[in-house]
């Protein structure tokens, strides 16, 4: 088996450089406008917008370099059904104290409701036909999802992780997978939080430990390991000819 892994923090991923596209897949977190666009639930929160729009030019060229690699793209969309029946009183409430009630009205449509121009994904990582999308209710992927049938199914298990927000989201989906086995990198550049003293926390907490949710690289990184396979391919197919 050829070994393929892309440089990383704490140790070089995967751990057993087992990387292929069938059984790797691309996970873009909740970059949808209420997260990271003028009008959406983050900009309602008074938060600072060019913080969660950091990660999309990023995003934008792994997305393409991914999947002109053949490997798996998963999209995933925070929000609720439009008679709020699967948000929880305190998650409402919460949102309502800071002026941002999830499921009112708001210039981009009722907050964080499924349909709502505002939940979207942006056009700029729009997902292509065919390219699978999580809904989900929570901040972790696997809650309340089929998320966990679908890379089963499929074979996944290794997952690169980008999205927003790295301390919230795509830390507890990074928690649910490393718990379920799966082997996680999670990308500083294609991540971004509401405050940048958390996403530099949420990185530095996986390196703890050996890598204790998995491990941390960037975009090039990631780029330079699948440009690294497709030179390997044709050599390999020289040699068993
Ligand atoms: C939050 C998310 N922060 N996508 N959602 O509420 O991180």
């Amino acid at each position: 088996m050829t070994m393929t892994t892309v440089a990383s923090t704490p140790y070089r991923w995967p751990f057993d450089g087992d990387l292929r596209p069938d059984n790797t897949a691309l996970v873009i977190i909740d970059m949808q406008t209420d997260f990271c666009g003028i009008g959406g639930y983050v900009d309602k929160m008074g938060y600072d917008l060019s913080l969660t729009r950091a990660p999309i030019e990023p995003i934008r060229r792994l997305l393409a370099a991914m999947r002109s690699g053949g490997f798996h793209i998963l999209h995933t969309r925070e929000g609720h059904r439009p008679d709020l029946s699967d948000l929880p009183a305190n998650k409402r409430w919460r949102s309502q104290q800071i002026g941002a009630g999830i499921g009112d009205p708001g210039p981009c449509g009722r907050i964080l409701v499924r349909g709502e121009p505002g939940w979207e994904i942006i056009p700029e990582l729009a997902p292509l036909a065919g390219e699978t999308i999580i809904d989900k209710p929570g901040k972790g992927s696997f809650c309340a999802t089929d998320l966990e049938l679908i890379l089963r199914t499929r074979g996944i298990r290794n997952l690169v992780l980008t999205g927003i927000t790295t301390d919230v989201c795509v830390h507890t989906t990074m928690r649910e997978a490393n718990d379920r086995g799966f082997e996680c990198l999670v990308l500083e550049d294609c991540t971004g939080a509401t405050d940048l003293g958390n996403h530099l926390a949420a990185l530095k907490m996986v390196t703890m430990q050996g890598g204790v949710f998995g491990a941390v690289s960037t975009s090039q990184a990631v780029i330079e390991a699948i440009g690294s396979m497709a030179a390997a391919a044709p050599a390999l197919s020289v040699a068993s000819a």
